[in-house]
This record gives structure tokens, sequence and C-alpha cells, in this order.
């Protein structure tokens, strides 16, 4: 039966009947694949210290206990509305935002709310192996308490399908449920939500890259005339920001490791002796998931942004620091290759919206990666992280089909085979970091070797707590 104790909620979960049937009829279903497709391994003898959001004020929002994952309380919440909201970007710009979804905007906007919720279930799939190669306990529950927000950002998604898109969304909903990732006949919309994550590095550069990508999409989802998608995906951003702490700090914390190996093995000498991480191989982790994540923010120069942007159904990151926003008479400078060359030309605005949103993503992670490199400073060390050059290993938009090395040069086809490996993880790369994760440290407190251990613990408690116990 659903309930709204079961299902914590600020959307009168228990008044809407409609609502009621519609998540009677899903939720068993997301149950099921929650237990076919979610962590495997940790659904039926173990308890996981995680964070459940009951409500969305800050006290409900961090309310701690100990769960068994298929037990997890997934919620529906929306953040609280503002008061006399209008749309704040496009051709509609000073109405007031709409409630209900108008008939000539419904498809451009179902279509942008599966995509959204198509990525979330992907993510828990892929990371669905990695308890079994844990690097410790605290490490551990922060992928189940990533996993089981993904699956209310679901959740949140599927909400608006069921409330605002009659039959189709139902229908939509199940849908999201059957594509997997990875799958060669039914795969998951977006390409970097098919790729394996069978190790903790691509883990981590995941949640700092990806769902970095996660944050620009959902703060250009906020700015929607769509009201309950404003709401709801405002809310969602709350969360994101803990994936995001998950990956900067596991990257920083085999970093720390990795110097503190480097001057064990004596500065020039190779980590992966003594079972280390080397930088090279972070790089390629990094070269990887960053140019995955730029793919998704679509083409260059796409027609869909543009008439997403002028109907005002997704805007600009923090669209209220732009001086203008109709951006009907602007241009943006933009680099093409062509005749293998770059050539720069004027692109109208409102159809570059996607690469202004790719720009805003750019110096998000840039800000990351000068904090990763501050640790290889601090332990003397002269390497640095960087972000490949856009053009690099791009499958979508102008430059897929084309191949540059990190710095943004033009390679031949048979040099990029030749040296890809140089920038991007090689089998054998994969199969060090398999054999350095292949036992999972379980016993509270106690960290592999080749990462540091956090700061602090989760909610003030101490880093040896046991975080994941088996039942009791
Ligand atoms: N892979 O005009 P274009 C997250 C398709 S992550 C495959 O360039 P448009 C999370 C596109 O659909 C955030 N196909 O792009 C993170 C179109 O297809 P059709 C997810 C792609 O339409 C971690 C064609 O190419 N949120 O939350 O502006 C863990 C040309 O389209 C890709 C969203 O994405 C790709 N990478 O689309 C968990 C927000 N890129 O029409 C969660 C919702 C484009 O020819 N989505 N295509 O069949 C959107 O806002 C937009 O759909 C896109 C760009 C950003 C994806």
């Amino acid at each position: 039966m659903i309930s709204a104790e079961k299902i914590p909620n600020n959307v009168n979960l228990s008044g809407n009947k409609r609502l009621q049937r519609a998540l009677e009829h899903w939720q068993p279903k997301y149950i099921q694949w929650w237990r076919d497709m979610g962590p495997q391994g940790f659904q039926d003898y173990h308890q996981v210290y995680v964070r459940t959001a009951i409500s969305v004020d800050p006290e409900g929002w961090a309310h701690f206990e100990y769960v068994k994952l298929p037990e997890y309380r997934w919620g529906i919440f929306l953040a609280d509305p503002v008061h006399d909201r209008r749309i704040g970007f496009g051709d509609f710009l000073g109405q007031p935002v709409w409630q209900e979804v108008p008939g000539e905007f419904r498809n451009q906007l179902r279509r942008l709310i599966v995509t959204q919720g198509d990525t979330e279930p992907a993510s828990v799939e892929q990371q669905r192996l990695l308890g079994q190669r844990c690097p410790s306990l605290y490490d551990l529950r922060n992928l189940f308490q990533v996993n089981v927000e993904e699956g209310r950002h679901l959740w949140a998604m599927v909400y608006l399908l069921h409330s605002y898109f009659g039959r189709d969304g139902r229908d939509e909903a199940e849908e999201l449920l059957e594509r997997q990732s990875g799958n060669r006949d039914k795969p998951r919309i977006l390409e970097a939500f098919n790729e394996p994550i069978d190790n903790w590095l691509d883990f981590f550069m995941f949640t700092m890259f990806t769902d970095r990508d996660g944050k620009s999409q959902l703060m250009s989802l906020s700015e929607s005339s769509l009201d309950p998608l404003s709401r709801t995906t405002r809310f969602m951003l709350t969360e994101e920001a803990h994936h995001m702490f998950v990956g900067e700090t596991g990257i920083a914390r085999i970093l720390e490791r990795t110097c503190q190996l480097m001057k064990e093995a004596g500065f020039s000498g190779d980590v992966r002796k003594l079972g280390g991480i080397d930088i090279p191989t972070i790089q390629k982790h990094l070269n990887l998931w960053f140019s995955l994540s730029l793919d998704l923010h679509g083409s260059e120069v796409s027609s869909n942004a543009a008439s997403y942007f002028a109907n005002g159904l997704k805007g600009r990151a923090k669209e209220d620091t732009f001086d203008e926003h109709v951006v009907k008479d602007s241009y943006y400078s933009m680099e093409f290759f062509e005749g293998g060359k770059p050539v720069t030309k004027e692109i109208l605005m409102r159809n570059a919206m996607n690469e202004v949103l790719r720009d805003w993503y750019v110096g998000d992670c840039a800000a990351g990666v000068v904090r990763w490199n501050r640790i290889l400073e601090q332990h003397g060390f002269s390497e640095r992280l960087r972000l490949p050059d856009r053009k690099f290993h791009r499958g979508i938009g102008m430059y897929a089909g084309f191949h540059f090395d990190p710095n943004g040069v033009p390679l031949t086809s048979e040099q990029w085979e030749q040296r890809k490996h140089e920038w991007l993880p090689s089998t054998a790369d994969a199969e060090y970091l398999l054999s350095i994760m292949a036992e999972p440290i379980y016993e509270p407190g106690k960290f592999a070797n080749y990462i540091a251990p956090p700061r602090r613990g989760i909610n003030q408690l101490p880093i040896d707590f046991q975080y994941v116990r088996t039942e009791q």
C-alpha cells in the first residue's frame, strides 16, 4: 500500500488519489528493478547508515538512520514555492510561471524530463558491482548514499510524469525501468550512462564530472517556466552537492596517498610497485570522464536548445546573473574546425545555449582541478592534473569524428590509434586498478592502500564508525 508514511513527501500524496494509483502500479516495479539492478550483494543482509530526506527544511533533510537498502524511504519533494514567480527568460519573459504543462510544449517538456530521469537509474546500474571492491566502509556507505539519492531523483521525475503527462507519462515512467545501462538493445539515452564503472577511480571521476553535469543541467532546468519542474530540480540540487563532494574528496584522498607513496618510492619511483595509483593513470581517467561529460551538454549549435530557451523551458545556469534575458539579437563567437583549421564564427546566442552551459561547466570543473593540484603542490611535486581541451575525445557535436590530443592539436586516425592510450585508460590500466581493488575492505576504520582516510566521518561520527553493518 502506498502511504505518506512510507513515502515522505510534501506534494500532498495522501490527498491525491490519482498519484497514489499511478505509484501503486509503478512502485513494485521500481523495487524489483532496485533489487535486480541496484547494489549487488547488499540487498538483504546489510544495514546502511544513510541520510533520508523526510522534509525540505534543513533538519528534515538531514535525517540519518540505519536502513536495509530496499526499505529506503524514497520520497517526493519540491523546494518551497517562490511567491509570484515569473518567467525569467525567453519569449514569455515576465509572465506568470506555469503550474500545468501547456499543450504546445508538452512533447518538449516530456522529452527533457525523460532524458533527465533516464540518467538516474542508469547511474545506479553502472555502479552496482562497486560494493564488492570498496576501499572502506566509509566509502561503501557513500556509494550507497549516492545510489539511493539517484533512485530518489528518478522518483522526482516519475512524480512529474505521473502528475502532468497522463497516460504517456505513465508509459514513460515504466520505460525508465526497462532501458538498461550498456544494454545493446535497450540502452540508456545519453552515452556517458552506458559506460561501465567497475573501479573506484572511475566512480570518483564520475561523481566529480558527470554529477557536475547533473548540477549544470539541473541548474538550467530549475530556471524553467514549468514551476513544478523548477521546484523539483531545485531540491535535487541540494543532493547533487553531496555526490560531487564524494567525487572530489575521493580523488583528493587518492592523490594524498599517491603523494605519500611517491615519497616512499623515492620521488621518481613507480608507485604501482607500492600498490598506489600513479598520476598519469589518474589523468587518463580524468580525461575520460571530463570528455564524456562534455558530450552530455549536447551539440555546440542546437536548434533544440534555442527552442528550449525561447519557450522558457530550460534557461542558463544562474539566469538572474545575466543582464539580458530575451537574448534575441546577441551572438556567441564559436570556434569551428574547418579544413583542419580553427575558424571563428558568430552564432545566434540562442542556438549556442548548450555551449553557454558547457562554458559554465568547464569553469566549475577547472576550479575543482585547481583544488586537487594544491595537494600535489603541498607535497612538493611538480606534476599537475589538467582538463584536456574541449575538442579531445568528443562523441557528440562538431568535433565528433575528428581526433585531437589533450592540447587540442589535430591528429590523423592513425596517430590517434597509436597514441590514444597515452591519454585514455588502456586494458592494462583497467586490469591494474582491478588488481588493487580485488579485496574489499569491510573492517571499520581500515582503508585500501591506494587511498588516504577522509578528514572526518559522516554526521560527526568517527571515521571508524561501522557505516555498513550486517543485520543484527
Ligand atoms: N548522448 O541539439 P542536440 C545527471 C542527442 S546528468 C546521446 O545536440 P539537445 C546525472 C539529442 O537527444 C544530467 N545522444 O542536443 C549525473 C538529440 O537527439 P534527437 C542529465 C545525445 O537536444 C550523474 C541529438 O543528439 N540531464 O543528472 O540540446 C548521475 C541532437 O541534439 C547526447 C539532462 O540531460 C548524448 N550525450 O540535448 C545521475 C537534462 N547529447 O532529437 C544523474 C535534459 C545530445 O536528434 N536534457 N544527444 O533524437 C537536455 O537538456 C538535453 O536533451 C541535452 C542536450 C543536454 C541532452
